[in-house]
């Protein structure tokens, strides 16, 4: 027996042996299909964020296998894409030559970690039997009237002559040569991801969720849902017609603030808006705007709509639009923060209401009319209806703010307010108010706000109120002061305090007080919904009555209507590239756009081809790929030259994997039964929106059609953290901090190296490398190595102290069907060493330490559990089973001290940690009614003895 462990030795044996034979348990429970978003096989090979992807998805999927189920677990290459083709216009090097080596370079090193890939369901976008079915894919949507081509603005860099995907525009630059991208209108070709937002139908009848319902029903990250959403942007709001005066044009504006309207002053629209075509000639100063128009034409819809820019914009003279509700005249501007794309391309300027617009408006000197009153605090039943006033009283000298501290129970800091008395008008209130509190005597008044609607318990008169409440701004104009007349209140507070801007912010924090300290001293506009006012008959409804109403009388004058508007766009899927699949389409001259016959399948992208861009698709100028005749009506015709984004190979791949080799579908239809859809899928959370959306999305379509039996492809999804260098910054090839996998290996062994990154942290959490603590793994594996030598005869019994055992079965089973890799091998580390303790160990008890530890570090395991003579792999062993009455543990009755005094006692277990103390505690009825409405300031257990707790 060799004293030593030496990863070197064993972990190639198993490797090997495992290659030609991998261990398959029979998988009684049925299938279960692990999934990792499959690599793009880059030149610079594995990182480690690769290796924690594919080390969790591992652990798992072998977890899987031992609690009976049969596990797919494929692996596979998204192979196409611009850095191959870049990678071929810096050396020469073909795209198909380079990304095969990287191939090979990542299943050599995925191989050297131990990863149970089923290696036999390998696929490769960039083969012709793969890409046949991306092709057949295209033709589908093509015939479902899906897929379609118009023309379209597109990121154009015209160093580069060729057209970018958003990615790869970075500050409105090339992210390659540096160049400004621009707009272009191009013919593209799209899928229409948009038919399917909303819930619908199968064509059998059946319903099929959509993008955003199907959010609700799969177990996936709330931030990756949200995220989802948001890039979705259901938006529900009003087109509203504004005539142009003086002629039959018309303005339709996009609004999800209907009940802003009469505080609309100008109309803006897109610098694309038609309407500058239309009625050019009667533009007065037509080049002033055609300047402006050329600007925008330079920046992206990303930079446009930046919250912290600039927001530009120039008056069109000579045209103006009618308010449909007051016939008032405004102006009409053009502004890039305006997209075409978006709504009607057009909005109506509210700058009171809407950030956006009262920026510019401030900028262009454009009027703002308050339409919309706030309603400050949450109404109750039985409110006592006040008419009030609130003072923010600022000595200019030295920017303070005069407040008044009531005491925590009643309100804090505010500043001076109080109710107006028979016969006083606001001012007359304020000024005594003032006086009466603080004493100060004279002010100037700088500023009044509209109308607060305001409720709040009155805790000195025990009532709730209803207020209306005016704020009035004034500056202190001299220090002289009366006697302060009113007394300290109850708990001992009643205190005049002059508050610095920063601890205003901080103190005041009563919704009515801070929303005049935000307007008055930070100048901020009111942009909820609140109640409607300076706006006719509408004048005094909510916000949501208001947008009823308004939208009613606006559809019974045939000047608008309700609609939905989203953000999702239809998904541009053509590129002008060469390392992509071709996309199959003839076009005749005779004929028009022919789509290529399905047995004609895969088009095959030629190697005759000169991929040095020049504006135009590589494919345009290959003799082989070009020569071709119509299907129709064998004429010479040519083929489309563009290929399909990436991100269309990748949006049905794990179809695939049910059944890689069929060569009549996609996939049989009993392979798609069986294995789909994917039970647990993992990736980075960086490029998850567009990837997950069209999966989502052409599952969705193929549902439609029948070719599936789910409408949602993931069923549970997570994301690994990302993994930072030892530096705390991002691991980057420039920065020269990135980690190379090899190393690890080499150094430590690889099941070091999958050990050391599980235990890192908690799997979904950002954690950076520390090449020191990898070694505490590899002593944990020289540890279980070394304690083969006291194997003994027997069983595990309570004699053994091995309670210990049957509790770290429980928690290592149940932290691995949470993924929480860290905390069970900690508590296998725990286990190991209470092990090491003994003179002799029970063969069982080794045995289950190293099937528990088995997913973690295959090899060792693997190896170690040979030298127990055991004829069969460990991954075809069965699983531990705990025995709960072993776990049982003894307890303790605990005394509750509430501020000092016991006040009960709780039963505890003797190794209960401080956050299950809390929890029983908490939930003893004695000492809930102790501490009931109270708020826990401290809370301390000290182990086995006493729990603390300090309430105000
Ligand atoms: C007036 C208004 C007043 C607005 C107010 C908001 C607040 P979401 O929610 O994203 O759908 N808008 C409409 N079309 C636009 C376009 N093409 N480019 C830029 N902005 C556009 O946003 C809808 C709101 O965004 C609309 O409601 C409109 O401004 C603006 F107090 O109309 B709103
Ligand atoms: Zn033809």
């Amino acid at each position: 027996m060799d004293l030593k462990y030496t990863p070197e030795k064993i972990e190639k044996k198993w490797q090997t042996a495992w290659e030609a034979s991998p261990p398959k348990p029979s998988g009684k429970k049925g299938s279960y299909f692990v999934l990792d978003m499959f690599p793009y096989p880059s030149g610079d090979g594995l990182h480690v964020g690769h290796v924690e992807n594919f080390t969790a998805t591992d652990i798992y999927a072998r977890f899987m296998r031992f609690q009976g189920f049969g596990v797919l677990h494929p692996i596979g290459w998204d192979a196409f894409g611009l850095p191959a083709e870049n990678f071929a216009i810096k050396t020469g090097i073909h795209p198909d030559e380079r990304t095969k080596e990287s191939i090979s370079n990542f299943t050599r090193q995925i191989k050297s970690i131990g990863l149970s890939y089923d290696w036999e369901c390998e696929i490769n976008t960039s083969s012709p039997e793969y890409y046949r079915w991306t092709q057949w894919l295209f033709l589908f949507l093509y015939k479902q009237g899906l897929a379609y081509k118009k023309k379209a603005k597109v990121n154009w860099c015209p160093s580069c002559q060729t057209v970018l995907a958003n990615e790869q525009v970075i500050d409105g630059k090339c992210d390659r040569s540096g160049d400004i991208v621009i707009q272009k209108d191009l013919e593209q070709w799209f899928f229409k991801i948009t038919d399917f937002i909303e819930p619908s139908e199968t064509k059998d009848g059946a319903p099929l969720s959509g993008l955003l319902s199907g959010l609700e029903h799969i177990d996936w990250p709330e931030s990756t849902k949200a995220a989802q959403r948001h890039w979705i942007g259901r938006s529900e709001g009003t087109e509203v017609v504004f005539c142009v005066a003086g002629t039959e044009e018309q303005v339709s504006v996009f609004t999800t603030r209907l009940d802003t309207i009469y505080g609309c002053t100008y109309v803006v629209v897109a610098p694309e808006h038609l309407l500058l075509t239309k009625l050019e000639s009667q533009i007065e100063n037509l080049s002033e705007v055609n300047e402006y128009l050329a600007e925008t034409k330079k920046k992206t819809d990303l930079e446009r709509t930046e919250l912290n820019k600039e927001k530009s914009g120039v008056l069109v003279s000579g045209l103006e639009v009618i308010h449909p509700f007051t016939s008032e005249r405004l102006p009409v501007y053009v502004a890039d923060y305006v997209l075409a794309t978006y709504g009607t391309g057009a909005v109506m300027g509210v700058p009171a209401h809407d950030e956006r617009d009262s920026e510019f408006a401030k900028r262009y000197e454009l009027e703002a009319k308050t339409v919309i009153e706030p309603v400050t605090g949450t109404p109750k039943e039985n409110e006592e209806y006040r008419q009030s006033i609130v003072a923010l009283v600022e000595d200019m000298a030295t920017g303070n703010i005069l407040s008044i501290n009531w005491g925590e129970k009643f309100g804090g800091n505010l500043f001076i307010g109080g109710g107006l008395e028979k016969g006083e008008d606001m001012i007359e209130t304020a000024i005594r108010e003032i006086l009466e509190e603080t004493g100060y005597k004279n002010m100037a008044l700088i500023n009044q706000s509209e109308t607060i609607h305001h409720h709040y318990f009155a805790a000195s008169k025990n009532v709730y109120r209803n207020i209306d409440a005016t704020g009035l701004h004034f500056q202190l104009v001299d220090k002289e002061q009366a006697k302060q007349k009113l007394e300290i209140n109850e708990e001992g507070k009643f205190l005049v305090e002059w508050l610095s801007h920063k601890e205003a912010r901080e103190r005041v924090v009563d919704p009515l007080h801070k929303y005049l300290f935000e307007k008055f001293v930070q100048g901020k506009i009111y942009t909820e919904d609140g109640i409607v006012s300076h706006s006719g008959e509408f004048s005094g409804l909510s916000s949501t009555e208001a947008r009823e109403k308004m939208a009613l009388w606006l559809k019974q004058e045939g000047l608008g209507k309700k609609v939905v508007n989203y953000r999702l766009r239809d998904w541009l899927i053509s590129r002008q590239r060469y390392w992509g699949a071709p996309i199959p389409i003839i076009y005749c001259e005779k004929c028009g756009m022919v789509p290529v016959p399905e047995k004609e399948l895969p088009v095959t992208l030629p190697t005759d081809v000169d991929f040095r861009p020049t504006g135009e698709s590589p494919l345009t100028r290959s003799k082989s790929f070009q020569t071709v005749t119509c299907p129709k009506c064998n004429e010479p015709s040519r083929r489309e030259s563009d290929t399909l984004d990436t991100f269309v190979c990748s949006s049905w791949y794990y179809l695939r994997y049910a059944d890689p080799k069929n060569n009549t579908a996609f996939a049989s239809k009993e392979a798609l039964e069986k294995y789909l859809p994917v039970d647990f899928y993992m990736g980075g959370a960086e490029h998850t929106v567009l990837h997950l959306l069209y999966a989502r999305f052409i599952t969705k379509a193929l549902r439609q059609h029948g070719y599936l039996h789910f409408d949602e492809p993931f069923l549970r999804l997570r994301h690994q953290g990302m993994i930072l260098a030892t530096d705390g910054q991002k691991m980057s090839k420039s920065k020269g901090n990135v980690v190379n996998p090899d190393q690890v290996i080499l150094e430590f062994g690889a099941d070091s190296l999958r050990l050391y990154e599980m235990f890192m942290g908690p799997i979904d959490e950002m954690k950076a490398w520390n090449t020191a603590s990898i070694i505490g793994l590899r002593r944990f594996l020289d540890k279980v190595w070394r304690l083969h030598v006291k194997i003994g005869e027997g069983s595990a019994d309570e004699k053994n102290g091995y309670s210990l055992l049957h509790k770290t079965i429980k928690k290592v089973t149940e932290d691995l069907a949470e993924l929480k890799f860290n905390t069970a091998i900690s508590s296998l580390m725990i286990l190991t060493n209470e092990m090491d303790k003994q003179e002799e160990i029970p063969v069982d008890t080794y045995r289950a330490l190293l099937i528990l530890l088995s997913p973690f570090a295959p090899h060792i395991t693997e190896e170690l559990w040979e030298k127990l003579s055991e004829k069969e792999s460990i991954f075809l062993a069965t699983w531990p089973e705990y025995d709960p009455k072993k776990i049982e543990e003894e307890t303790r009755i605990i005394g509750v001290q509430i501020n000092g005094k016991v006040r009960g006692t709780i039963s505890l277990g003797t190794s209960a940690s401080e956050e299950e103390a809390q929890e029983v505690a908490l939930q003893d009825e004695r000492i809930k009614a102790w501490i009931s409405g109270k708020k826990i300031q401290k809370f301390v257990y000290v182990p086995g003895r006493i729990v603390n707790i300090v309430v105000e």
